[in-house]
C-alpha cells in the first residue's frame, strides 16, 4: 500500500509569500510533504501545466439566513451554498450566526450550527453578528463563544434591525479587547441613508437605481472613519467590511498611514458592477441591489487601484442570494417595490475567485501570491485558522485548489450551483478556472461538477486572531481603564 493518500504530480504551487515546482503528497487530510518526484500515492493528480494554490476561503457568506430587512427566504442552505463555494475553488466558508435583537446570542449560535450540521460540504467557521450587545451578551455569552472558537464579531452601523450605537459598539470593541477577538464593521451611516431615502421617495424617486443615491460614498466614508475612531479609542483592530467607495478605501489607507491595525475587505461587486448595472430597465437593476450599493466607474477604477496599492487584506463574496422570480425572493415586498424594500444582497460565492483572478492576476493588477493572499491566506490569518487553513505547508490542511490560469469561462447562471436564477455577472468573460477542488484530501469538485458529499464539512473553532491577541496584551492610549 503506498505510503501517500494522494499526490499532485507536476503542479506550479502558489503560497502568499512563494512559487515554485514541486510535488504535494497528502496523508489523512493533511499536507505531509512537498517536494520533487514523489513516490507513487494511493492516489495521483497530474497538474501539469496547472496552479496548485491555497483553497479559497470566502470569509463572508450568508448562508441560511433569512433578509433581515424584507425576510426574503435565502436561496442557499448550508449544502447548495458550500457546494457552489466548492465548485468555485473554496474549500472553507465563513457565515454569520445573526442574534436577534432581545434573544439569547448562545441559542442563535445553537441554531445556525443545527443549520450547517449534516449539509455543509466543506469546513465552515462562523463569525457572531451582535445586534443587542446586553449586559448578559457582553458579560457571559460573548466571552464564553469567544472561548469556543467564535473570535470573530460583526456590528452594524446601519439596517434598523442589526444597528448598535457608538457606545454599544465601544463596548462590544472592548470585550473584544479583553477576550482576543476581533471586530468587523458594516460602516454606513444609518440617518444618512434613511434621510436620503425619505427625500427620493418623497419625490417618486423609487426605481432601483436610487439605490446608489441613497447610500453615498460619504455615509460610507464617515462611517468608516468613525469605526476607525472607536477602534482607536477601545484599542483594539478593527476590520472594515465590503468596502464599496474609493472615499472610504482612503479612510483605510489613512489609518493604516498612522499605524492603526485597521484592516479592509472588499468584495466583487464593487469592482465589477457599477450604478449602471442598477440602471438596467425595468426591475432588472433589482438584481443588483445590495448595501452598501456599487458605485460609479471611476469608483470601480478607485477600488481597482486601491487593491493594486494594497489598501484592501480581503476579497470575499458578501454571497446573500435571494432569487429574483420568486415571490419570497429578492422582491418579497413586491414585483415594483421601492429600492429600499428591495432585498438586499448579490450572489457570488461561485464566481468570487474566477472574477478576481481573471481581472486581477490576468490583467496585471495584482500578483499570483496577492490573489492568494487576498482569497486565502490573510482571512485564515485574520479570524485565527492559520496555518491550519489558508496556505501550502507541511502540517496544513490538504485543503487545493487546482486552477487552469488559461481556462477561459463565461460565466452564467446555468453553470453555477447556488439554485439561483440568475447571476449579475452573467456573460461576463474570464480567464482562469479552478478545475479541481480538494478539501482535507478528498475531491470535491472536479471540472464544474460537484463530487464531494453532503456533511463533510466540519466546524471550526477559530484562535484568537494573532492582532488581537496584540492588541490585548498592549496599553490602550485613550482609555487608561483598559491596562494590560
Ligand atoms: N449587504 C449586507 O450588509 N449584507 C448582506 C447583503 C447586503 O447587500
Ligand atoms: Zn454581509
Amino acid at each position: 500500500m503506498a505510503d501517500l493518500d494522494l499526490v499532485i504530480r507536476n503542479g506550479t504551487v502558489v503560497t502568499a509569500a512563494d512559487t515554485g515546482r514541486c510535488d504535494v503528497g497528502v496523508k489523512d487530510g493533511r499536507i505531509v510533504v512537498l517536494g520533487e518526484a514523489l513516490a507513487r500515492g494511493e492516489s495521483e493528480i497530474d497538474a501539469g501545466g496547472k496552479l496548485v494554490l491555497p483553497g479559497g476561503i470566502d470569509s463572508h457568506v450568508h448562508l441560511d439566513q433569512p433578509s433581515p430587512e424584507t425576510g426574503a427566504r435565502p436561496a442557499n442552505d448550508f449544502l447548495s451554498g458550500t457546494v457552489s463555494a466548492a465548485c468555485g475553488g473554496n474549500t472553507t466558508v465563513m457565515p454569520f450566526v445573526r442574534q436577534i435583537k432581545g434573544a439569547s446570542l448562545r441559542e442563535a449560535v445553537r441554531e445556525y450550527h443545527r443549520r450547517a450540521e449534516g449539509k455543509a460540504a466543506i469546513d465552515y467557521a462562523f463569525h457572531l453578528i451582535v445586534a443587542d450587545p446586553s449586559e448578559t451578551v457582553l458579560g457571559q455569552e460573548l466571552p464564553a463563544l469567544i472561548r469556543d472558537g467564535y473570535t470573530s464579531i460583526k456590528i452594524y452601523l446601519t439596517y434598523d434591525a442589526l444597528r448598535i450605537s457608538d457606545r454599544q459598539a465601544l463596548d462590544v470593541l472592548a470585550c473584544a479587547r479583553r477576550e482576543g477577538a476581533i471586530v468587523m464593521v458594516h460602516a454606513e451611516n444609518g440617518d444618512c441613508i434613511k434621510w436620503l431615502t425619505d427625500r427620493l421617495l418623497g419625490k417618486g424617486l423609487t426605481a432601483p437605481k436610487f439605490k446608489g443615491a441613497a447610500h453615498p460614498p460619504p455615509a460610507e466614508r464617515e462611517a468608516t472613519h468613525r469605526a476607525i475612531t472607536l477602534a482607536e479609542i477601545a484599542g483594539v483592530p478593527v476590520l472594515i467590511v465590503h468596502v464599496a467607495s474609493g472615499e472610504a478605501a482612503e479612510q483605510v489607507r489613512w489609518a493604516r498611514g498612522r499605524r492603526l491595525p485597521v484592516f479592509a475587505e472588499t468584495c466583487p461587486q464593487y469592482l465589477f458592477l457599477s450604478e449602471k448595472d442598477l440602471d438596467k430597465p425595468g426591475m432588472e437593476g433589482a438584481k443588483c441591489v445590495c448595501a452598501p450599493a456599487p458605485g460609479s466607474p471611476e469608483n470601480q477604477r478607485a477600488l481597482w487601484a486601491a487593491l493594486a496599492a494594497g489598501t484592501f487584506h480581503l476579497v470575499s463574496s458578501d454571497h446573500a442570494a435571494f432569487r429574483f422570480d420568486d415571490p419570497r425572493g429578492k422582491l418579497a415586498q413586491g414585483a415594483n417595490a421601492p429600492f429600499n424594500r428591495i432585498t438586499n444582497g448579490i450572489p457570488g460565492i461561485e464566481a468570487r475567485l474566477p472574477l478576481l483572478f481573471s481581472g486581477g492576476v490576468r490583467e496585471g493588477r495584482i500578483s499570483l501570491n496577492t490573489f492568494v493572499a487576498l482569497s486565502a491566506t490573510n482571512a485564515a490569518k485574520l479570524y485565527g485558522l492559520y496555518p491550519r487553513k489558508g496556505t501550502i505547508a507541511v502540517g496544513a490542511d490538504a485543503d487545493i485548489a487546482i486552477w487552469d490560469p488559461e481556462r477561459e469561462v463565461t460565466i452564467s447562471v446555468g453553470l453555477l450551483h447556488d439554485g439561483m436564477d440568475y447571476t449579475p455577472y452573467e456573460g461576463m468573460r474570464v480567464r482562469g478556472w479552478p478545475v479541481v477542488t480538494i478539501c482535507r484530501g478528498e475531491v470535491v469538485c472536479r471540472d464544474f461538477a460537484f463530487v464531494g458529499r453532503a456533511g463533510r464539512g466540519n466546524f471550526l473553532a477559530c484562535e484568537p486572531p494573532e492582532v488581537a491577541r496584540r492588541a490585548g496584551g498592549a496599553p490602550a492610549r485613550f482609555d487608561p481603564a483598559a491596562g494590560p
